[in-house]
């Protein structure tokens, strides 16, 4: 993704030469209508200054009927000029287009993500994306809300010239129709807190065919491969935990890193953390930010099952093959000694060395020359070492 956002420089939808029009109109009267007030009186006050004027001159000052006719007319004609412009743009923005012959897309708005609900396809699977795919030339109807206990956001295309509020507890709606080919940016144009400003997302118009293929399909995004991703990722994507917590690296958005999240808290933790987020509150961040998530036990698992297979440190150990010389999980000796409890036995160097030059330190009872030494970029030796400290 470039910098710039995908924008104003394109007219992505039908309606959006409308809006320009009615813009450029506006801009160019109000220009006409400031310059023909502010440079007549500039000019007038000037001429006019006391020292050139006599008092008996102003007494014989009556009026000029053409005159007076004239800046009135003009002005108010221009300004019914600016009236039909606004309101026949506006009409079109706003009257949408019979629902059968549209696709329409549930659109939440929540702190601080988007996500989308379409129908159910023929074989009744209903696709919930963080991006928006729709096909080119087809109306497009929006029914937007944001949950009861959110704030109000505001659903803007700049490339489609097009706006609107997304309030909690109503659903407002929108339609649009595009007509050029592409990925363009979704911003929340309503200020509504920390994370504001990252509340992004995507609208994607692509051909009718592959839109039918991929609406058709489970697949999760159009073009996507097949590769299935498990269902705890998906609730986790579509229910905009992403949004607030970053769960591939350590970095602190609005809610803390769950990075390795599974491997610190037992599921029942993990389950008040998102059903009752505020009975236990980490260190350093504040109750009542995030909402409680009212799901399906069911769903709540797969979360958490996603938790649990989130660990970059438990995949390089398994891509590594760590595990079929070392159990983590018992204290059964395979090839090697057992890791199980490792990181409260070995600090964090003697690990290190332990992977990358493991005849350095051999432990009593096994032989050197036995493990290779491994070759692994640092971050990926840290994370492996993360894992055997966090392992239960
Ligand atoms: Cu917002």
């Amino acid at each position: 993704m470039s910098n710039t956002l995908e924008g104003f420089n394109s007219q992505a939808a039908t309606f959006a030469a409308d809006v320009d029009q009615a813009f450029w109109i506006n801009f160019w009267i109000s220009i006409i209508l400031f310059l023909s007030v502010v440079v007549p009186m500039i000019y007038f006050a000037w001429k006019y200054r006391a020292d050139k004027v006599k008092n008996e001159d102003i007494c014989k000052v009556t009026h000029n009927t053409s005159l007076e006719l004239a800046w009135t007319l003009i002005p108010t004609a221009m300004l019914f000029v600016l009236f039909y412009y606004g309101y026949s743009s506006m009409k079109i923005l706003r009257t949408m287009p019979a629902e059968s012959q549209s696709i329409v897309v549930h659109v939440e708005g929540k702190k601080w993500s988007w996500n989308y609900t379409y129908p159910a396809n023929k074989s009744g699977y209903i696709h919930k994306t963080a991006e928006l795919y729709v096909p080119k030339d087809q109306n497009i109807i929006l029914k937007m809300t944001a949950p009861l206990n959110d704030v109000l956001h505001a659903f803007y295309v700049p490339a489609f010239r097009m706006k609107e509020d997304v309030v909690p507890g109503r659903i407002t709606k929108q339609w649009f129709n595009s007509e050029v080919i592409g990925t363009y940016d979704v911003e929340c144009a309503e200020y509504c807190g920390t994370r504001h400003s990252y509340m992004y997302s995507k609208v994607h118009v692509i051909p009718r065919a592959e839109y039918d293929e991929w609406f058709e399909s489970k697949k999760r995004t159009p073009g996507a491969p097949d590769v299935k991703i498990s269902k705890g990722q998906e609730l986790y994507e579509s229910n905009g935990c992403a949004g607030c917590h970053s769960i591939d690296t350590d970095a602190v958005l609005v809610g803390p890193s769950l990075k390795g999240i599974g491997a610190k808290y037992d599921a029942g933790y993990l389950k008040d953390a998102i059903v009752n987020p505020d009975k236990d509150i980490p260190e350093g961040f504040t109750a009542g930010v995030m909402p409680p998530f009212t799901l399906p036990d069911a769903d709540i698992d797969e979360i958490i099952n996603y938790f649990n297979n989130t660990d970059k440190g438990k995949e390089l150990y398994e891509a590594n093959g760590c595990a079929g010389c070392h159990s983590i999980d018992s204290d059964a000796i395979l090839v090697g000694p057992s890791l199980k409890g490792i990181g409260g036995k070995r600090d964090a160097a003697y690990l290190k060395d332990a992977i990358l030059h493991p005849d350095k330190d051999v432990p009593e009872g096994f032989t050197a020359g036995v493990m290779p030494p491994f070759t692994l970029p640092d971050a990926d030796v840290s994370e492996i070492i993360r894992y055997m400290q966090s392992a239960k």
